[in-house]
């Protein structure tokens, strides 16, 4: 299986089997970007914009295996905690990975997602980011879905107060309310939950990311930074769901 999976198929452009169960949605937590810095006695802004190249590869091979959405932890709503020069340095690096990349994205039929509040972000960030969102939004392949001041707390407070606003209006009665109510108020409507999870460097933790829809998802841990992270990783842990059956809680 393994074999079949991870080595026959390595290297070439052809998508997989149908029935190999590629994971439709990975999401993906980037960790390590500042240990890998500390580690070559580099600011941690370096670690950041490695980590940034690693994006690129790891969507163009994502796209490669055929997983529908990609969505990948960027900015947490914790992460305003740090240094004033790290956090302007990571809300530029929206702006220069679309300069960058975004070009090669619409060749590939890539569309741009964003889930996170808005409010707080520079006017640069969210300029960059609207762009790529309407220049892509009628692209039909791969969705790379960032998670941009994000947090699953926040999504999960502002989802039950839309749906408080729904009952007040008349729109809503409480005794209609079910998974699918909550569902249509979370920023992934529309998305599948992921079916798998990776998270780099070591922690074993959700740190506040899609608590709702992660709830039967595999996960998946490697001790690797995630600038050091490689198309390599990726297919072995998408050969590693493969393997695992899944049964949402059935037998
Ligand atoms: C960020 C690079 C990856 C490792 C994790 C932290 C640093 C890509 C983006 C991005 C976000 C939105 C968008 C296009 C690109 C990004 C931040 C940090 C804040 F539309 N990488 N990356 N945004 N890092």
């Amino acid at each position: 299986m393994l074999d079949k999976l991870f080595f026959r198929k390595k290297s070439h452009e052809q998508k997989w089997d149908l029935d190999d169960n590629i994971p439709s949605h990975v999401a993906i937590i980037m960790d390590g970007n500042g240990r890998w810095a500390r580690k070559r006695a580099l600011p941690r802004i370096a670690g950041h914009h490695e980590g940034m190249k690693t994006v690129r590869k790891i969507v163009k091979e994502a796209n490669r295996i055929g997983i529908k959405v990609l969505t990948l932890y960027a900015f947490s709503t914790e992460n305003w905690k740090r240094p004033r020069e790290e956090v302007d340095f990571l809300m530029k690096l929206p702006g220069e990975f679309l300069n960058t990349f975004l070009p090669d994205l619409i060749k590939e039929n890539v569309q741009v997602r964003i889930m996170g509040k808005k409010e707080l972000l520079p006017i640069h960030t969210v300029k960059a980011v609207d762009q790529a969102i309407s220049q892509t939004e009628n692209n039909t392949g791969l969705i790379l879905n960032f998670a941009l001041n994000y947090g699953s707390r926040d999504e999960i407070t502002a989802a039950v107060k839309a749906i408080g606003t729904d009952i007040k209006n008349g729109t809503l009665d409480p005794s209609q309310i079910n998974e699918s109510t909550i569902e249509n108020h979370l920023m992934t409507q529309g998305l599948s939950d992921p079916d798998l999870l990776i998270r780099t460097s070591g922690e074993v933790r959700l740190s506040n990311f899609m608590l709702w829809q992660l709830a039967y998802s595999e996960f998946w841990f490697t001790e690797v930074y995630w600038p050091d992270f490689s198309e390599d990783h990726l297919r072995e842990a998408v050969s590693q769901f493969a393997q695992r059956g899944r049964r949402f809680g059935g037998v």
